[in-house]
């Protein structure tokens, strides 16, 4: 591998999925690299020109971003035009992105995340790491329940953080975003694209072996590259942020992106709230979870919850669709961070009652 020097084993889960691989060659076509190539790969290979589908390097935003590259952060045109070239295009990356988790409903997404195992793994993994996460906890200020459900829902304990090279992902999603979808995102995955190739210069990654999900999020904690360069730390003190490989450096870069977004220790994530008769349902409708209202005003507002609660403390409201009735909920500053790592309310409460459920389980034990 290219870490020369390093005193790291091999990268771990930066594995080549398949043999024969689409390449693109420099007359701008599709071809497969290798001798040996399947007729299911042929076929593949016919479908992709048929359909029209081009490589990143037919793309016309490709020029514009060797440009970027070369102006704004002094990268050699050649070398970011020739890793573009080696990016391939993956229609399975498309469908994933025209249809994520998060598209579910409340009651269809939690059962994906809290499980049984999910929440025995949690237990083992907080047991095994218990010196490392209560020192990270208290370096950082964080509550270590919330750092063991976050690797937990992103890779399973690190188990399963993706096997797509980022490069793809990331390429695809720069300049083959999916036209049909409610928003253009192409501009962030773009922009995250770059991230990639800065991160890859300063950690020295070899960038086309990298892998990651669908969305180029990377490592035990999927940090997506603009959040690996900003929050990721060096907790082991070998001199390089490894978030495939070193869990030390895992607990505390996730610990770190939570402390920087504004976590509370100790702090209350999200309660049950009941609504009176005279409630405004019309806020339900803001979907906005930065906490902007006392408890005590959503109280007037008709929002009735835990007498616990400190009156002045700001909150926001959520409502999630159960199989029944939907439930509401009061979020405080805590569930706010949580949706820092991931926008999407289901994913903080997932991870918050995920949370919560491994707490238990080993206090029980
Ligand atoms: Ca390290």
């Amino acid at each position: 591998m290219r870490r020369a020097g390093s005193r790291l084993a091999p990268w771990r889960p930066w594995h080549r999925v398949h043999s024969g691989r689409a390449r693109q060659d420099r007359s701008g076509s599709c071809k497969l690299k290798g001798n040996s190539v399947s007729y299911k790969q042929c076929l593949i290979a016919l479908n992709l020109l048929l359909a029209g589908v081009a490589c990143a390097q037919d793309h016309p935003g490709v020029d514009a971003f060797v440009s970027r590259a070369t102006s704004e952060h002094g990268m050699d045109a050649e070398q970011v035009a020739a890793l573009l070239a080696g990016a391939e295009f993956k229609q399975s990356i498309v469908d994933a992105i025209s249809r994520p988790a998060e598209g579910k409903p409340w009651h269809q997404y939690r059962p994906i995340f809290i499980t049984d195992k999910r929440i025995e793994e949690g237990v083992d993994f907080w047991n095994e790491h218990a010196e490392l996460l209560a020192q990270v906890a208290e370096k950082y200020q964080v509550d270590p329940q919330v750092v063991v459900a976050i690797i937990g829902v992103e890779t399973f304990y690190g188990r399963i953080t993706g096997s797509y090279r980022v490069l793809d992902a990331l390429a695809t999603l720069s300049f083959h975003y999916p036209k049909d979808l409610k928003s253009d995102r192409s501009g962030f995955f773009s922009n995250e694209l770059m991230e990639f190739l800065l991160l890859g210069r300063e950690e020295d990654l070899p960038l086309n072996e990298v892998t990651g999900s669908y969305a180029g999020a990377m490592g035990m904690g999927q940090f997506i590259p603009s959040s690996y360069r900003a929050y990721a730390v060096d907790v082991d003190g070998d001199g390089a942020r490894d978030l495939w490989r070193s869990v030390d450096d895992v607990v505390g870069s996730v610990a770190n992106y939570l402390h920087v977004h504004g976590w509370e220790p100790g702090g209350p994530v999200t309660r049950r709230a009941v609504p009176a008769a005279n409630a405004d349902l019309s806020l339900l409708e803001v979907r906005d979870y930065t906490p902007r209202k006392s408890v005590m005003e959503l109280h007037d507002q008709g929002f009735h919850s835990a007498a616990d609660l400190m009156p002045d403390r700001q909150a926001a409201l959520l409502e999630l669709e159960e199989a029944d009735a939907p439930s509401l909920w009061l979020t405080f500053q805590n569930f706010y961070v949580i949706t820092r790592y991931n926008r999407s309310p289901l994913y903080a409460m997932a991870v918050y009652q995920l949370s919560e459920a491994i707490l238990a389980a080993r206090d029980g034990a």
